[in-house]
């Protein structure tokens, strides 16, 4: 399978409803990166609707009129936050896949470096729990869930091809449980202890559903 097939899930859209103009000085990234991280940890911490524009100006010491001049509502802060979540997994991909490890060991690996992210950073955080209140949030928010199931259909397949999957298991039916699995877990972990015991528990998962699909 051609590298280009597993660079294609996550592909981060223009934020469409951005109006301001495409930040050109490092100041203004600078800017635009501090008033996410500040939108994330209140967005993962109180919700969508529990959180104002004044509320991120406030947390950054900005006034409104300075954060609206970067993100012109609310909801494109929220579709900011959840493009960033997704752009962290090439980054991760790129980063499991240097180690060289077979297409399967690497769909492991991969799926672990998610999990710690859902426990330590906070844009993972906030743009889980943006996905989960899609309903109150009134903006195109990507699909959730296909990229990644995109994405390790075809490691599996790759490994199929490399002859590391267990005879008669469907790639593509094995992607779909591990992202629903992945997904569940981080979800309860989230729930019962904010995600602190994920990776043992994602681990304790992983075990039983790569032992039911190596070869
Ligand atoms: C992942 C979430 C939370 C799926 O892919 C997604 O959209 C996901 C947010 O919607 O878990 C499991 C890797």
């Amino acid at each position: 399978m051609p590298e280009s097939d597993q660079a294609t899930p996550f592909l981060v859209r223009p934020i469409v409803t951005r109006r301001g103009p495409d930040p050109k000085q490092d100041r203004a990234a600078r800017t635009r990166t501090l008033v996410l991280t500040a939108a994330a940890e209140l967005f993962a911490a109180r919700g969508f609707r529990q959180t104002s524009v004044k509320d991120v100006a406030d947390r950054v010491a900005m006034t409104k009129g300075a954060v609206y001049f970067h993100y012109p509502t609310k909801e494109a802060l929220a579709v900011a936050v959840v493009e960033q979540h997704y752009a962290r997994w090439p980054a991760l991909l790129a980063e499991v896949t240097a180690a060289g490890h077979g297409p399967l060991e690497t769909s492991a690996r991969l799926l672990a470096g998610a999990a710690a992210a859902f426990r330590d950073d906070i844009v993972v955080r906030a743009g889980a729990r943006l996905q989960i209140e899609r309903p109150q949030i009134d903006a195109e928010l990507p699909t959730p869930y296909v990229d990644w199931t995109r994405l390790l259909a075809a490691l599996l397949r790759r490994a199929e091809a490399a002859g590391e999957l267990r005879a008669g298991v469907c790639p593509q039916a094995a992607a779909r449980s591990l992202v629903a699995a992945l997904f569940g877990t981080q979800q309860i972990s989230d729930v019962l202890h904010e995600r602190s015991q994920i990776a043992e528990r994602w681990a304790e998962t992983s075990e039983l559903l790569f032992r039911a699909i190596r070869a």
